[in-house]
């Protein structure tokens, strides 16, 4: 049964009537994960104009894809000269994924700094280009004169200064950094100073709860933590200060903190811990040397959900991630000299890395940081500021897109769009509808839409069209970057498929600079995640489907994550926050499909013994989960569940509540082997998702 949001897709939108699939109506690849993908043949290929104007055309793709995956080394050693080394490297690639002996490194001996990167090499030539657009919540706000251009110029000061003021607290090479900051430009200062003296940030996503915060901290041992007052978003302030006094109340060791002025609001103080920015740097000079790091000095950790435990420290380095970032923002986009990019993430998620500061910056783009949110003043806000910086690319989500159309067309009709040459999407598979409304609307039916797939362990795009190359198909992450070689794999067997059109789990054959180096302390669990399940390969944790013309459709997660809002999620983090409630017994997460956010949380939760299962107790639940870890974690629907289906090993069927929670009951499959049957009739009965 298709989600009812795809029940009125409209078939004549797209252009290729006749290439829907065979019955003639649409296709339905039913995922695992509560998404319904239709895949259709409509296909929308470049204008000659575009592909003509573009670094690449179709027969540049091919020409590079080919080299790229005959002589990875010999393509790699000239697309690692797009950044400055400082020593140059003469390995360029050693990598295997050989479970119990994975490593990956690239230009291994070579040196650099990535903020120099970032900045100082473009001094020369555009010293006085704006490198940075700051857009603030409030688009009325007139101190500092509402959006501010920062140049390049500017950067090199700013973020000089920030780096002699962490030296100043102690921080030194290798030292870790948490950055919990606003879409502010200190935020981009507080990543590109860490990089300047080799220091390591960790960003945790200002929307994240203390408890969350002190566990990142403590996770990797942070000497500071960045932070400011508080956090205008959407015109409500959060209190990010005093998350982080909560985060560090139970810290035994004295983690200073530096504190941005944003708001002015009052504050709590810790004397002696805490220090304001804008006096440390009174204090500091305005140049600082970057420092000399190798190729595979860890630039950042990000952490990031998985299926099992808690959040797992992603570990990026410096030459592979930096050059890869900078290859990808450049080709996907078509990213021109002179062009302003606008990528709406915030930099607490991987894509805020790439393709706001790093990626941008190494090119010496100008990109926009948008401190606000999608629908505040109201729904036309991101039109509005298209058109205030007469944006370029345009890089954003499904959801904030499905959030949009909601609010209706005449939220865009005021502006001028014309600016616009390249629009992008990523997080999540894009809906027809969704995608119909980007094309229509923003498009105007006359600009590429690049459907970017990856990963925060990927560090940039895997799966991508280029804009000037591939003809692009609605809800397709099309075919694969340079270097990259994806393979489907039959789940249970783990056999690859190497027929054309192939459906099984997505798997990567070889690396790439990007790719994530290992997880923070636990090289162990690096290998166990990525390497075991599937050997010789990366396992992605989605599935994906490839059709007759090679493309990839990418399915959802096959395992216990899902993909709220475009946010990672694994259910395993809110079952434990759910548990720790002292109501609670027992509880169950899984996904379900959501018409705004892609996919919900839907929450089982079996209580104590004697609880009355109230409404009161539903919102204090909600509550409780939202303040253990986040607004994002926060259950969308819970359940009371006097029991949960088991086998008779103990294992909780989830197959069987995912159903339950998509309304699908009537396709629950073999119950067979349950220990308690009966306990299914009562879900079903009382179950929440009716739509
Ligand atoms: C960049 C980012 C990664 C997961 C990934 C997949 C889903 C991302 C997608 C997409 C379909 C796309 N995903 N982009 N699914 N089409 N274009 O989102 O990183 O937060 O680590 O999430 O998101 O399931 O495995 P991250």
């Amino acid at each position: 049964m298709a989600h009812p949001r795809y029940e009125n897709l409209n078939e004549t939108r797209f252009p290729r009537q006749d290439m829907l699939d065979n019955a003639g109506t649409r296709a339905e690849y039913p995922p695992s994960r509560g998404r319904v993908l239709i895949m259709t043949d409509a296909t929308y290929p470049p204008s000659d104009d575009f592909a003509a104007q573009a670094h690449v055309d179709r027969a540049a793709y091919d020409r590079m894809y080919r080299q790229s995956i005959e002589d990875p080394a010999g393509f790699w050693a000239e697309h690692g000269k797009n950044i400055d080394w400082i020593r140059p490297f003469t390995k360029v690639k050693d990598t295997s994924f050989d479970f119990g002996n994975v490593h990956i490194k690239w230009f291994e001996d070579g040196t650099l700094n990535v903020a120099a990167n970032c900045i100082d090499r473009h001094l020369a030539t555009r010293g006085s280009q704006t490198a940075i657009i700051f857009e603030p919540d409030d688009p009325d706000a007139t101190e500092g004169g509402g959006a501010q251009h920062i140049t390049y110029q500017q950067l090199h000061s700013h973020v000089c200064k920030m780096a002699n003021v962490l030296k100043k607290m102690g921080v030194k090479r290798g030292d870790r950094v948490v950055i919990y900051l606003p879409m502010i430009p200190q935020a981009a200062y507080a990543m590109l100073a860490c990089a300047r003296i080799g220091a390591i940030h960790s960003i945790v996503f200002a929307g994240f709860s203390p408890d969350a915060l002190g566990a990142r901290v403590n996770g990797c041992d942070a000497k500071v933590v960045i932070t400011s007052d508080g956090a205008p978003r959407g015109g409500r302030v959060t209190n990010l200060k005093d998350n982080v006094n909560k985060a560090l109340l139970h810290d035994t060791d004295d983690v200073k903190c530096l504190v941005v002025k944003r708001t002015g609001q009052q504050i709590a103080w810790r004397q002696g811990l805490d220090f304001w920015l804008h006096e440390m740097e009174a204090e500091v000079d305005d140049t600082c040397d970057p420092e000399e790091m190798g190729a595979e000095d860890p630039l950042f950790i990000l952490y990031t959900s998985g299926s099992t435990g808690q959040p797992k420290g992603v570990v990026h380095t410096s030459g592979g991630y930096l050059s890869y970032a900078a290859m990808t923002h450049k080709y996907v986009f078509d990213y021109h000299d002179g062009d302003v990019f606008w990528c709406t993430a915030d930099v607490g998620w991987v894509t805020g890395h790439s393709y706001i500061v790093y990626g941008p910056l190494a090119n010496g783009a100008t990109t926009v940081m948008f401190e606000g949110v999608p629908t505040w003043p109201d729904a036309g806000r991101f039109w509005q500021v298209c058109e205030k910086h007469k944006v370029n690319q345009f890089y954003t989500a499904p959801t904030a897109i499905r959030a949009l159309i909601g609010k209706g067309d005449d939220f865009v009709q005021p502006y001028d769009l014309s600016s616009l040459k390249v629009l992008g999407t990523v997080g999540e598979p894009i809906n027809p509808e969704a995608w119909n409304w980007y094309n229509d609307k923003i498009g105007k039916g006359r600009i590429p839409i690049v459907d970017t797939w990856w990963q925060t362990e990927t560090g940039g795009h895997l799966l991508t069209p280029l804009p000037g190359a591939i003809p692009t198909k609605p809800g397709s992450a099309t075919l694969p970057f340079f270097g990259i070689r994806p393979v489907v794999l039959e789940a249970e067997s783990g056999k690859v498929i190497d027929t054309p059109e192939a459906e099984g789990v997505l798997c990567i054959a070889d690396s790439w600079p990007g790719q994530m180096r290992t997880v923070w302390g636990d090289h162990d669990r690096f290998e166990a995640t990525y390497f075991q399940q599937y050997k010789g390969y990366y396992f992605t944790g989605d599935g994906c489907r490839r059709d007759a013309d090679g493309y990839y459709w990418i399915t959802g997660r096959v395992d216990d994550v899902i993909n709220v809002s475009g946010h990672r999620m694994g259910t395993a983090e809110v079952e434990s926050a759910l548990v720790a409630h002292e109501a609670v017994s027992e509880a169950a997460v899984v996904g379900y499909p959501h018409p705004v956010k892609g996919q919900g949380i839907y929450a089982y939760v079996t209580l104590m013994n004697g609880v009355e299962p109230t409404e009161e107790l539903r919102k204090e639940l909600s509550d409780w989960v939202r303040s253990e870890i986040g607004p994002i974690a926060k259950p969308d629907l819970i359940q009371w569940a006097p029991g949960l289906p088991k086998t008779r090993s103990g294992k909780i069927m989830r197959r069987i509540l995912r159903k339950v929670a998509e309304n699908e009951f009537d396709a629950l499959g073999d119950t067979s082997t349950l220990s308690d049957p009966e306990v299914v009739g009562d879900l079903i009965e009382h179950r929440m998702n009716r739509g």
